[in-house]
């Protein structure tokens, strides 16, 4: 690679900030350089999965003397730890936990609130599929009150979303964010430990020819879902469609996002809200989607306006190019 072309996200960051914020202090930066260091130590350890069983775990211990955990659970510690440590950063909330865990700073200092899937998908690594971790950052509202509680801090719909992202641990490494200045995607190069952009403005297309649902779970899809699926089989829809379903989010997302199309979890009989959760896996998507220019809904309008009333809250989600959320919703709403 040309070393003129080598752009690290931190200086993509830094370009990023002054040309749309070039007032700011630095810290947003400095908030996602802990995000982006976690996964580089969750990535490692991902792709060692195998090799830890390989090379014999004794009882909790494997043969580095490292105590074996449980690859999510490791994953939600080095994010806490990376974001703990970040100054900035007043509220973290993660799929992990059951509730939002409050760095002790005062309003000045503590801006931000980290909602994340340490790894989503966790149970496919067993088979070597692609795992990720999805995150979103907000903003800590000033409280001339000094009573909110921190759950308020949390629990704010999608559109208020500062940033999000995603990194796919998959045949690369690949962080994708936006910080509503577009999609951008970067690719860790192993060899000197930094993301380097791959994918400047991402952009979904308007329509695609894939599309991504749990079929087993058709005929307990409500009816409209089950005419819209007939329908773009069917060929009306002026494309022949096909089916590619992975069962791990970020990889399906990321698929959808860059070659368009749709992925959707549906209400099921076993999920009546959906299976997905709103603040750490459908917000972020959404947010993505949307800046590039595609969209995600809940079967009835955009998943960013939700209002949310609980941390673990789930929603259906269907999300991808317009032409395909178009459809949707004349089968549904
Ligand atoms: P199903 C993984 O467990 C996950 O949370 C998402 O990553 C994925 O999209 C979904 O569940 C898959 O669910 O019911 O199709 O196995």
């Amino acid at each position: 690679m040309q070393h003129q072309q080598l752009v690290t996200i931190q200086q993509h960051l830094y370009e990023e900030q002054r040309r749309n914020y070039p007032q700011a202090s630095g810290e947003f930066s400095w908030l996602l350089s802990g995000i982006t260091l976690a996964t580089k130590i969750i990535g490692d350890r991902v792709r060692r999965a195998g090799l830890t069983d390989i090379l014999g775990v004794t009882g909790d211990q494997n043969v580095q003397g490292e105590l074996v955990q449980k690859l999510d659970v490791f994953a939600n510690q080095a994010l806490l730890h990376c974001l703990g440590s970040r100054g900035n950063v007043a509220i973290m909330a993660s799929e992990e936990g059951e509730h939002a865990i409050v760095v002790d700073r005062d309003r000045k200092h503590g801006k931000y609130v980290v909602v994340f899937d340490p790894l989503d998908g966790s149970s496919n690594i067993d088979v070597n599929v692609n795992v990720g971790t999805i995150f979103s950052i907000l903003r800590r509202e000033p409280d001339a009150t000094g009573t909110r509680e921190p759950l308020a801090d949390v629990l704010q719909p999608g559109r208020k979303q500062l940033a999000a992202g995603y990194v796919v641990y998959g045949s690369s490494t690949m962080l994708v964010y936006t910080t509503g200045h577009g999609v951008y995607g970067f690719t860790l190069d192993p060899s000197i430990g930094a993301y380097i952009i791959s994918h400047e403005r991402i952009t979904m297309p308007k329509q695609g020819s894939l599309y991504s649902v749990n079929e087993a779970n058709s005929d307990t899809f409500p009816e409209g879902y089950r005419r819209y699926l007939a329908h773009l089989r069917s060929g009306e829809a002026g494309k022949t469609y096909s089916s590619r379903y992975i069962g791990s989010l970020v990889a399906d997302f990321h698929r959808t996002l860059l070659k368009g199309g749709v992925f959707l979890y549906p209400p099921t009989i076993h999920y009546p809200q959906g299976k997905l959760r709103l603040m750490y896996e459908a917000n972020p998507i959404a947010f993505l989607a949307e800046q590039a220019g595609g969209r995600a809904i809940d079967g009835q309008g955009d998943i960013l306006d939700l209002q949310p009333t609980a941390l673990h809250q789930r929603t259906p989600l269907i999300v991808g190019s317009q032409k395909e959320i178009e459809m949707l919703l004349q089968f549904v709403r």
